[in-house]
C-alpha cells in the first residue's frame, strides 16, 4: 500500500511539511494532483475528493493523506499519523503530545505568515490589500516573528545536547516543520532574515542540519521539490520586507 497525498500542483504550501516528512521517512507515495488528469489522478481528482461530502471523514481543505481506507487531512494530524508510522516523533505520550504542540503553534504562525500579504482575504488580489499588508508586514516584522522564533529558540536552549532537537535526541517531523519554516522566511523576507538570523542561533543550526540530512538533501535537490512562488503562503514582496 503506497500513500496519496492530495495538495494543490505548483505550490509548496502546507503540502510541503507533508512531503518532508514523507522524504525522510522514505515513504512510496503518489502525490495525486501532480499525475495527469485521469480518472483517480489531477487536480480534477483532488477537487473530486474535496467535493464528496458523503464521505465520513470529508476534509475541509488540502492537504489531504488518503492511505488504504483512511483519509486524513489537517496537516497536523497527517504529520501526528506518519511520526508514528515512521519514528518521525516519540512513542511515548507525553513525548508524542509535545511534538504536536509544536507543530500546531508552526500552523498557527504559518496562518500569520500569510495573512501577512493576504490581511483582508484569501479571495482578494494582493494588490487589493496592499495598504494593509504594509501595516501588518510592520507588526509581523517587530512582533510576530520574533515571538515566535523566539519561542522555538527557547526550546532548543532547554535541551542539553550541544546538537539539539526540538523534542528529544532524534529527529521528528517538528523539527522538518521548522526547517521548511526558516526556507520560507528567508524566501519572503530575506532582508529582515538576514537581520534577525543571528537571534535564533540553535533554530538556524537545526535548519542546517536538517538540510544536510541525506534524504532530505537528496529530496531538495529533486524534481519533487517545487520551487517558491508568488503563489504559496510564503511570498516575497519587497515592500513588506525591511
Ligand atoms: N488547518 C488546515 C488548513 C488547510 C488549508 O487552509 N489549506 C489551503 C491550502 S494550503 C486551502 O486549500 N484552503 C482552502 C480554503 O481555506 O478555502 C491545515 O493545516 O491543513
Amino acid at each position: 500500500m503506497i500513500y496519496e497525498l492530495f495538495y494543490w500542483p505548483t505550490i509548496q504550501g502546507r503540502g510541503e511539511f507533508i512531503r518532508l516528512a514523507l522524504a525522510e521517512a522514505d515513504a512510496k507515495y503518489i502525490d495525486v494532483a501532480r499525475l495527469s488528469e485521469n480518472k483517480k489522478t489531477g487536480v480534477t481528482a483532488m477537487i473530486k475528493l474535496l467535493e464528496n461530502d458523503s464521505l465520513e471523514n470529508s476534509p475541509f481543505a488540502p492537504p489531504i493523506l488518503k492511505f488504504g481506507n483512511q483519509l486524513i487531512s489537517q496537516t497536523a494530524n497527517i504529520l501526528m499519523f506518519l511520526g508514528e508510522r515512521h519514528r518521525l516523533a516519540p512513542t511515548r505520550e507525553k513525548g508524542r503530545m509535545w511534538t504536536h504542540t509544536i507543530q500546531l503553534t508552526i500552523n498557527d504562525f504559518l496562518v500569520e505568515v500569510h495573512d501577512v500579504h493576504h490581511p483582508l482575504a484569501k479571495s482578494l488580489y494582493y494588490e487589493e490589500q496592499k495598504e494593509e499588508a504594509i501595516r501588518r508586514a510592520s507588526n509581523f516584522r517587530s512582533e510576530r516573528l520574533p515571538k515566535f522564533l523566539g519561542y522555538m529558540e527557547n526550546i532548543l536552549s532547554r535541551e542539553l545536547s550541544s546538537k539539539p532537537y526540538l523534542v528529544g535526541k532524534r529527529t521528528t517531523y517538528a523539527d522538518l516543520s521548522l526547517f521548511q519554516i526558516i526556507e520560507g522566511l528567508r524566501y519572503a523576507f530575506p532582508k529582515l532574515m538576514s537581520e534577525k538570523e543571528k537571534n535564533y542561533p540553535r533554530v538556524i543550526y537545526l535548519h542546517n542540519r536538517i538540510s544536510k540530512r541525506p534524504r532530505i538533501d537528496k529530496y531538495l535537490k529533486s524534481d519533487q521539490r517545487i520551487a517558491f512562488n508568488q503563489h504559496g503562503i510564503f511570498r516575497h514582496y519587497e515592500e513588506l520586507d525591511l
